[in-house]
C-alpha cells in the first residue's frame, strides 16, 4: 500500500486552513440543517446536558451542533468508504485523541524514521488534526478529503448500527476503543464544562451523573449501548474489526501497539523492535508529550488544545462519584453488559 504524500496532516485542508475556512464550514452546515430540518421534528426528543437531545436509530445526539443527528444523516445519505480505508471508533473520551496519535505514528512510521522524528507531525499538530473525524472535519470542510491518501485514516464517534452503509459494506479496518463508564461521565463531565457556551450555566455533577444513566452524553449516548454494538461486531469479524480498551492500553501498552500494528497490516520487524521503533512511538505519543503541543493554542474557535488532556489516568472516577453512584453504574453495566466478556476493575 503506498502513502503518496508523507502524512494525513499538514496538507489536511482542515489542518491547514481551519480558521479561513470558517464560513466555508458554517454555508455547509447551513445547507445540511436545513434539509434535514423535517426529519429532525419527527425524532423524541429529551432534555440534554445543555441542550436538547434527539433519539436517531437508538440513540441521542444533539442538533445543530458539531456532532450532530443531522450530520449523521447527511453522512449515511453520500460518505463513500474505501476498502482500504481505516476508522478509529469511539465514544467521546475514551481516549479517542491518544490513539489517533498512536495510529497515525504506526501507520506513517516509514515516514518519519526515528532520527528525523524533530520533524514529526505529532510534535506541532494535535492529533486530531491527523485523523480527522468523518462527521466533523471531513463532511463540513471536504469530503472528498484523502482520496490522494492511502489508507485514509479516519475516526468516528458513530455508533456501529448507524455507520454510513458504504463503511460496513467496504470491508475495511476498523479499531474500536472503550473506556470504563465512570472515567467517561467524569472526563465528559470536565471537558463538557469546559467547552460548554457561556451562556449556558455549568452543569453539576450530579446532573451529569443522571443524564449519563438514563443514556444521554452532550454528542452520543446511550454509553453501553454503543460500546455493546462494537464489541458484538468484532467478535462476529476479529478480521476487520478490534477491540480495544483505554485501561489495557495504559497497563500493557507495547503489546497492545504491537497487537495494533499488526492488526493494522503494519506489524513491526523484528530489526525495528530491536531498534527500539515500538518504544519511540510510544513515547511520542505519551500524555506528556501529546499535552505540550500547542499547549496554549486552539483546535478549534470553541475547543483549546489543552481540553483533550486533562489527567489521562485510569480511576480519576473515585475522585467524583459517591458509592451510591458508583454503585448504581456498575448494577446498569453488569445489567447492560451482561453475557459479555467484558467488566472494568478500575
Ligand atoms: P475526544 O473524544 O474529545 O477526542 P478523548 O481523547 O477520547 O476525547 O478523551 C480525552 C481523555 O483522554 C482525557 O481523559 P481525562 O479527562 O480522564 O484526563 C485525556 O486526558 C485522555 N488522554 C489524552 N491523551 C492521552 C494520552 N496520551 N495518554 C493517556 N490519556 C490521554
Amino acid at each position: 500500500m503506498s502513502t503518496p504524500l508523507a502524512t494525513n496532516a499538514f496538507t489536511h485542508p482542515s489542518a491547514t486552513a481551519k480558521f479561513s475556512e470558517e464560513d466555508k464550514e458554517k454555508a455547509n452546515m447551513t445547507i445540511i440543517f436545513k434539509k434535514y430540518k423535517d426529519m429532525l421534528a419527527t425524532l423524541p426528543k429529551e432534555n440534554g446536558w445543555f441542550t436538547d437531545v434527539y433519539m436517531y436509530q437508538g440513540f441521542w445526539y444533539t442538533s445543530m451542533s458539531i456532532l450532530s443527528v443531522e450530520t449523521i444523516m447527511a453522512l449515511q445519505d453520500t460518505f463513500k468508504a474505501l476498502p482500504s480505508d481505516i476508522y478509529l471508533a469511539t465514544m467521546p473520551k475514551s481516549g479517542t485523541t491518544w490513539l489517533k496519535a498512536l495510529m497515525f505514528a504506526l501507520v506513517n512510521r516509514n515516514q518519519y524514521k526515528k532520527n528525523d522524528l524533530l520533524d514529526h507531525p505529532l510534535l506541532v499538530s494535535n492529533p486530531h488534526v491527523c485523523i480527522p473525524f468523518i462527521e466533523i472535519e471531513i463532511f463540513k470542510n471536504t469530503p472528498t478529503y484523502g482520496d490522494v491518501y492511502s489508507p485514509r485514516l479516519f475516526s468516528t464517534h458513530i455508533p456501529y448500527t448507524s455507520l454510513p452503509q458504504s463503511i460496513l459494506d467496504s470491508g475495511c479496518r476498523l479499531v474500536y476503543l472503550c473506556r470504563n463508564p465512570k472515567d467517561i461521565l467524569v472526563s465528559t463531565f470536565h471537558f463538557a464544562n469546559t467547552i460548554r457556551d457561556k451562556s449556558h450555566r455549568p452543569l453539576t455533577f450530579e446532573e451529569a451523573f443522571e443524564s449519563f444513566s438514563k443514556g444521554i452524553m452532550p454528542y452520543v449516548g446511550p454509553y453501553w449501548d454503543h460500546v455493546k454494538g462494537y464489541h458484538k461486531v468484532s467478535l462476529e469479524h476479529p478480521e476487520t474489526v478490534l477491540f480495544l480498551t483505554y485501561e489495557d492500553l495504559k497497563i500493557d501498552t507495547v503489546n497492545i501497539v504491537k497487537r495494533l500494528a499488526k492488526f493494522l497490516g503494519y506489524p513491526f520487524t523484528e530489526k525495528e523492535e530491536a531498534e527500539g521503533v515500538v518504544q519511540g512511538i510510544i513515547e511520542l505519543c505519551t500524555f506528556e508529550n501529546l499535552s505540550e503541543v500547542g499547549k496554549h493554542g486552539k483546535f478549534r474557535e470553541d475547543i483549546p488544545n489543552d481540553a483533550f488532556f486533562r489527567k489521562g489516568k485510569v480511576g480519576d472516577w473515585t475522585n467524583h462519584l459517591t458509592n451510591e453512584m458508583s454503585h448504581s453504574i456498575d448494577e446498569i453495566t453488569k445489567e447492560k453488559f451482561n453475557g459479555m466478556n467484558l467488566s472494568f476493575p478500575y
